[in-house]
């Protein structure tokens, strides 16, 4: 039995690896660097295994983890980590390869992911499937148009799947941070701005990836019988924002 995160050389990955090997999980990260995945493994040792592949190459990445020995390669726990905001334009004048690049990895990636491994979760009556989501779901915010709505999308999905699984014990949480630092996030979503980026948290004091891993530890580690569906979680110095009225 193991444990499969994607998007895990930095980041919320990288702490959610770190987190579930320290409660004796074997895990499997996923991500494209190499040589950031290599600095995991040395601090994770010998229950983290690296895999260097990109997460839009689903297929080949339950071909490799197939080759793993037994420790690894029965995935029963895939924690969809992995996933990008790219800018945060007027939909009017937004790139429309952006937003098809937001697709791709947060929607596509993660349901072929997904397809992939629930066979065997569903031949073992066992398994968990947690999906790192975002308040950008729930909550509108101008510029947030496509990324806000592939997270709509991994919610509604997350909930639908618990309606095909809630007979076959398999448990599927989606976990929605808001305002999150310590992580690439921002230089991500302004193309390596790094300036842009560092405005984004000045003077905040936002979730970390620690945070978020200790949620994803949190949902993992209860009773068998209980499955956390959802958790919204947002920095005590961050809420919803009034609704907007133009005034001509
Ligand atoms: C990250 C949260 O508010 O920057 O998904 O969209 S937010």
């Amino acid at each position: 039995m193991s444990v499969l995160v994607t998007g895990a050389s930095v980041g919320f990955g990288a702490a959610i690896v770190k987190r579930l090997i320290k409660a004796d999980y074997k895990v499997i990260a996923l991500a494209r660097r190499e040589d950031k995945l290599k600095e995991l493994q040395d601090e994770c040792g010998i229950n983290c295994k690296i895999l260097a592949l990109d997460v839009k190459n689903t297929q080949r990445i339950k071909d490799e983890i197939d080759k793993f020995d037994e420790n690894f390669r029965n995935v029963d726990i895939l924690v969809n980590n992995a996933g990008l905001a790219l800018g945060l334009c007027d939909a009017s004048v937004a790139d429309i390869k952006d937003w098809e690049e937001m697709i791709e990895v947060n929607i596509l990636s993660l349901v072929r992911l997904t397809r992939l491994f629930l066979p065997n979760m569903v031949a073992n009556k066992n398994g968990h499937i947690i999906n790192i989501g975002s308040i950008a779901g729930s909550y509108q915010y101008p510029g947030g148009n496509v990324y806000g709505a592939t997270k709509a999308f991994v919610k509604q999905f997350s909930l639908n799947l618990r309606a095909d699984l809630f007979d076959k014990n398999i448990r599927v949480t989606n976990i929605e941070p808001g305002l999150s630092g310590g992580s690439e996030f921002s230089l991500v979503r302004f193309k390596g701005d790094k300036e842009a980026a560092f405005r984004v948290y000045e003077n905040t004091n936002p979730l970390l990836p620690e945070d978020i891993a200790e949620a994803v530890f949190f949902a993992l580690s209860q009773p068998k019988h209980v499955n956390i569906n959802r958790i919204e979680m947002m920095p005590t110095t961050q809420a919803p924002s009034a609704l907007s009225v133009f005034k001509e």
